[in-house]
Parts: structure tokens; sequence; C-alpha cells
């Protein structure tokens, strides 16, 4: 009874999230091309990889319950930003910046929110620029807006996310000081090897020019 229920409870949710798969398609699609076309033009891509993904039923209420909100399709559209999440890797940190312009420019997405954890690092050391972006999905008789959050980091600050977030989790939420203090460290480090990075890509850059 209990997977019954489950079912039907996921069939209330697929026609929303279908919505946020057709945003991701935009995106996505926005993306290729633009990396596409920077590869045709400097011969390098500003993107490295990325991976896509709808948050599921499960995770978005229990989002909802985070925020005190009850678990509705109406709550879950207002109130959880990251329904439709892009991240995308980048190898240098002048790279996201020309990602976030190229998305910037672009007439139909409109930009809702940007939080620049890359000026602004959080306190654990945690380095990433987020966005939200609202993009059309033209459907059989109508037009939805729908958000999607994108973050953009280097390889480097995309490493130490990955094992922030594990140890995070690990220790459910509460990371021991002596950890947190290595976390802060290495989170230095990745500040250091990006800078490095940017310095040798500026000169690779005169070579070829
Ligand atoms: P999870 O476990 O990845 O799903 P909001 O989503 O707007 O309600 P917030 O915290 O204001 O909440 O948004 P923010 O700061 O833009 O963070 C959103 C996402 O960024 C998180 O999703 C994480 O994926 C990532 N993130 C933010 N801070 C950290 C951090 O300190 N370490 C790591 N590894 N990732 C971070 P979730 O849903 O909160 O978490």
């Amino acid at each position: 009874a209990v997977t019954e229920m489950t079912k039907l409870e996921l069939e209330e949710w697929k026609d929303l999230l279908i919505l946020y798969k057709f945003g991701l398609d935009e995106i996505n699609t926005k993306l290729k091309i633009l990396n596409e076309e920077f590869k045709y033009m400097y011969n390098h891509n500003p993107i490295e990889h990325l991976k896509s993904r709808v948050k599921d039923p499960a995770g978005i209420t229990e989002k909802l319950k985070r925020k005190g909100c009850a678990a509705t399709k109406e709550n879950a559209r207002q109130y959880v930003q990251d329904i439709a999440g892009i991240r995308i890797i980048s190898s240098f940190v002048s790279d996201i910046y020309k990602i976030y312009d190229m998305l910037n420019q672009q007439d139909d997405i409109r930009v809702i929110e940007v939080k620049d954890y890359i000026k602004k690092p959080k306190p654990n050391g945690y380095k990433s620029l987020h966005l939200i972006l609202e993009i059309p999905v033209f459907l059989s008789n109508r037009t939805e807006m729908v958000k999607v959050e994108v973050q953009i980091r280097t390889v480097a600050m995309d490493f130490w996310a990955g094992i922030e977030h594990k140890l995070y989790y690990k220790y459910e939420k509460r990371v021991p000081d002596h950890m947190a203090g290595e976390l802060l460290k290495a989170a230095e480090t990745v500040h250091a090897l990006d800078a490095k990075m940017g310095v040798l890509k500026k000169e690779v850059d005169l070579l070829e020019a």
C-alpha cells in the first residue's frame, strides 16, 4: 500500500516536474551553442563539463519542510529555487564570468538572482557563482516561465565542494572543528591554484595571439 501511495503522489508531481525538465532542456541547448561558438571563435571551451538534474519530489518536499512550508506544488514553484539545477564546471575563473555574461545577454533569459560566492566565499570556504534564471517554455497551449538554478565553478572548486558535501552529510551537518579547519586551508589552496592557472592561461593566450 505504501508503494501505491508513493506512486500516486509521484503522478501528481509529474506534470510540474516535466516543466522543469523542459526548462533545463532550453538552458542546456543555449549552453551547448555558446560552448561550440566559443570554441569555434577562440579555440577554447569555457565549459569543461556540466551536469543537470530535476530534483525529485522527496527532495522538494524535504526542502519545503525545512523552510516551514506545506508540501504543495504551488509552494514548490514559489519557494524552491533549485527544482531544476545545472552545474557547470570550467577550467578557469575567467570562464565562469564569461558564461555568466553570455547568459545575461540573452533576451529571453531573466536573471532573478546572483550569489557570487567567488568574490565572497562562504565562511566554510565554499566558492561558486550561483544564478537563478527564469526562462520561457513554450507549450502547446501556453507559455510557462520556469526557474533554473545554475551553479558555475572551476574544476578545483568542484573538487573541494564534493569533499565538503560528503563530510557535511557524514557528520550530519556538524563537521568537527579540525576538519573544518583543514577544509578552510584546502579552500585557500583551491584559490591559489585557480589564480596560478589563470596566470598560465594568460601566457598561453599571448603565445597564441
Ligand atoms: P544539497 O544537499 O546540495 O541539495 P536555497 O536553495 O536558496 O533555499 P540557499 O542556501 O540560500 O538555499 O542557496 P545557495 O546558497 O544558493 O545554495 C544552494 C546550493 O548550493 C546547495 O543546495 C548546494 O548544492 C550548494 N551549496 C551551497 N553552500 C554550499 C556549501 O557550503 N558546500 C557545498 N558543498 N555546497 C554548497 P542545497 O539544496 O542547500 O543542498
